[in-house]
This record gives C-alpha cells, structure tokens and sequence, in this order.
C-alpha cells in the first residue's frame, strides 16, 4: 500500500524543510489574467508565436515582432500578481535556502516581491541591444518602432530567449545548483514541453528531493513527479504554503 502524501502532508514536510526550489510558469499567471501558451486561450495560438519567438522571425521582420510584444506588454501591463504569487514571496521569506525559477517573462514574480529569483526566459519589460548586447528595463507602451540603442546605433530585442537562443549561463548554473540542493522541488503551473526547464523535473528527483506538481491537468512531468495535485494555483499554492 502506497502511502500517498495529502497537500496537508506536503504543506508539513515543506514547514520543516530548509531549502525549497520552485519552479514555475504561465499557469501562475493565469489566475491573474494573463493567458497561456498551449491553453485553450493559448497566446500562440492567435499569434503562432513559435514563428515570432525565434531570432529567425526577429531577423525577417523585427517590426512584426516587435508588435506581437508591444500587445503583449500592453496585456501584462494590467495584469497583478495573485495569490500564488503572493504565497510564494512569503515562503521565501520563511525558508532557509530558497530559489524561483520562473519561466515566464510577465515580470508578476519580482512585481510581487520575489527576490531570490531566477527569470529563466528573460523578462517583457526588458530591452537588449542587438549590437551591444547591453540590457535595460523599459516599460514604454507601446515601444516606439524602430527601438534604438541608447549607447550605440544598434537596433533593441526584447530580453527574452527565443526558442533556439541558449539560456543565459548564469541562469542555468543558478537554477542546477537550486535543483540537486532542495530536499522539495515544487512544480507550479508548466506543462513541461520546453527544455531545459523540462528535465529540471528527474535532476531535482536525482537529487532525492520530494517534487511536487500543482497543475491544472497531468503534464510530461506527471510520471517523474512523487505526488500531483491538481486545481488552480490561487487555490493551491497559498493552501499548501499557509502557516498553521
Ligand atoms: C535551448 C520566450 C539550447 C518567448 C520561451 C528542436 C529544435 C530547436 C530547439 C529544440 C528542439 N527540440 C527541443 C528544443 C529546445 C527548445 C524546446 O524545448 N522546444 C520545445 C517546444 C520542444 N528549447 C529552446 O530552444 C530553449 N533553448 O534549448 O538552448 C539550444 C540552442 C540551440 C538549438 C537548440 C537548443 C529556449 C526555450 C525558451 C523559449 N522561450 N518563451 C516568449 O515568451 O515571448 S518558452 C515559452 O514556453 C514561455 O516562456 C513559457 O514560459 C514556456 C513554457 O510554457 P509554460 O510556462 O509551461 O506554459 P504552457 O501554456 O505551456 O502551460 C501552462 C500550464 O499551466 C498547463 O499545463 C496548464 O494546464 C496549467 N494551468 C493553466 N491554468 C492554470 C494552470 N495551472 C494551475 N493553475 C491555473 N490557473
Ligand atoms: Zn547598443
């Protein structure tokens, strides 16, 4: 007889724990209105953005890009953080050793308070320039066309990586060190198609962690994970994370 922890369990186990890792993505900030990916309000799917999240797209038609971000920024600039959110800038206020990985670039983790924070995919309201490589926040809306360098003639990106684009090493150290360090992954949120977020899942268990997924539906991760729990972030996360 399999003992299967509650999310009571769970909520116990993370009370006596001294280092969390986290893990997130879109499925956080669907309750805050921002849709996502590959869900039936899909952002991609008006906007097939694996043609325009790519630096092939940017390459061919940086105006056309540029105009899929501005509506997107305009979309997240009214967006809040919600209670998941929420929750989780209190429990690393709480924890020991505490790390975020984030995949989403809406910026609702640091807007909530989350420090120690990885942004893994970079961030919506910063600008990179394409010949400095220097990077800034900006949060004009819209951002005028053509985005200019403010140091050099270089035309500016979105400080995003793009499928095809390597994660910044600082990220990927940071977020590996987080992995095989955590005696809990909790999964939040993600349905675990895009890498190298989607091996994070079998590192952390490698590393004899508990891991944990909340999630709306089952995911590629479901069969690595140790429980699954599933329901809608802003009701999970602060029940999993209250203090008794
Ligand atoms: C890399 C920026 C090395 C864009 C993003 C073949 C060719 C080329 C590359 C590859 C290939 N095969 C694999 C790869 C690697 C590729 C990849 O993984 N592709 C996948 C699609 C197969 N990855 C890369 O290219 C990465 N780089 O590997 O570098 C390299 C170098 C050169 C060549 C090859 C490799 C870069 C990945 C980063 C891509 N950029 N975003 C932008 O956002 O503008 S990814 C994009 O998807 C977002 O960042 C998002 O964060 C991410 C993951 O999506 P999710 O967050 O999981 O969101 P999703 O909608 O999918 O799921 C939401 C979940 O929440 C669902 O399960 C839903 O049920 C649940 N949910 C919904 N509501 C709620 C909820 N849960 C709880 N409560 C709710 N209320
Ligand atoms: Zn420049």
């Amino acid at each position: 007889m399999s003992h299967t922890l509650t999310i009571l369990d769970v909520r116990d186990r993370i009370h006596q724990a001294r280092s969390v890792t986290v893990l997130t993505g879109a499925g956080i900030s669907a309750d805050s209105g921002v849709p996502t990916f590959r869900g039936t309000d899909g952002l991609w799917k008006n906007y097939r953005a694996e043609e325009l999240a790519s630096p092939d797209a940017f390459a061919r038609d940086p105006k056309l890009v540029w105009e899929w971000y501005n509506w997107r920024r305009e979309l997240v600039a009214t967006k809040r953080p919600n209670a998941a959110h929420e929750a989780l800038v209190k429990l690393e206020q709480r924890i020991e050793r505490f790390w975020l990985i984030t995949q989403n670039v809406d910026g609702l983790h640091p807007l909530a308070g989350s420090q120690q924070l990885s942004e893994i995919h970079g961030n919506i309201w910063k600008v990179r320039c394409t010949q400095c490589e220097r990077f800034w926040p900006n949060r004009d809306l819209p951002l005028v066309y053509p985005p200019i360098c403010a140091h050099c003639p270089g035309l500016l990106r979105p400080h995003i990586v793009w499928f095809g684009e390597s994660l910044a090493p600082e990220d990927l150290t940071r977020s590996y060190q987080a992995l095989q360090d955590c005696e809990i992954l909790l999964i939040i949120g993600t349905s675990g198609v895009v890498y190298p977020a989607a091996s994070f899942a079998p590192i952390a268990k490698d590393g004899g962690a508990l891991v944990v997924e909340l999630n709306l539906e089952p995911t590629p991760n479901s069969p690595v994970v140790d429980l699954s729990f599933h329901g809608r972030a802003k009701d999970l996360v602060p029940l999993l994370l209250q203090t008794v």
